[in-house]
């Protein structure tokens, strides 16, 4: 892990622990001398995309915009962590693209629907199960996985890893590579 500035995209459904390990890695690499910065789908859209809704081509656009804001943090020498749903691969393939080999890392929260389902902390997936929010990802809207992901958050021995597990584990990715 050097100085330089990198993104760290994490990727999965609403519910999965997206913003959650977010919150734990800042914290641990802050503990760590790092500067960082989160960018929170859900937050960037009370701002910077408050323009946009959830058709695929407004998702397009948010994560075209997010990932050239979290470009423009990693040439800053900071590494920016954002969250998103992210639920199609082209788009975050473009995000890819925009930084320099290996400094876009795609940490993948592989976390079952059910799961995610039962967290619900804003029951939106028991409205989109009602009809009454349309085009919500993973029930009717689809959610594309990662083909090669650098990392992949999953349930071990059926238990969710904790906030400073997940951490831990993309630490030791960033250790390492
Ligand atoms: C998915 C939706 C939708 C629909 C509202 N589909 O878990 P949350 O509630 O707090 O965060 C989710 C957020 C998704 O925004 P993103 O910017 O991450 O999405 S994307 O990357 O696809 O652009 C969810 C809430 O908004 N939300 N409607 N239809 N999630």
């Amino acid at each position: 892990l050097g100085q330089k500035g990198c993104v760290i995209w994490i990727t999965g459904l609403s519910g999965s622990g997206k913003s959650t390990l977010a919150c734990a890695l800042s914290r641990e690499l802050h503990c760590q001398g790092f500067l960082t910065y989160v960018l929170d789908g859900d937050n960037v859209r009370h701002g910077l995309c408050q323009d946009l809704g959830f058709k695929q081509e407004d998702r397009a656009e948010n994560i075209r915009r997010i990932g050239e804001v979290a470009k423009l943090f990693a040439d800053a020498g900071i590494i920016c962590i954002a969250s998103l749903i992210s639920p199609y691969r082209r788009d975050r393939d473009a995000c890819r693209e925009l930084l320099p080999q290996g400094t876009f890392i795609e940490v993948f929260m592989d976390m079952p629907l059910e799961i995610c389902e039962t967290r619900d902390s804003k029951g939106l997936y028991k409205l989109a199960r009602a009809g009454k929010i349309k085009g919500f990802t993973g029930i009717d809207d689809p959610y594309e996985p990662p083909l090669n992901c650098e990392v992949t958050v999953e349930v071990k021995d059926g238990q969710c890893p904790s906030p400073v597990t997940m951490a831990k584990q993309v630490m030791l990715y960033l250790n390492d590579n």
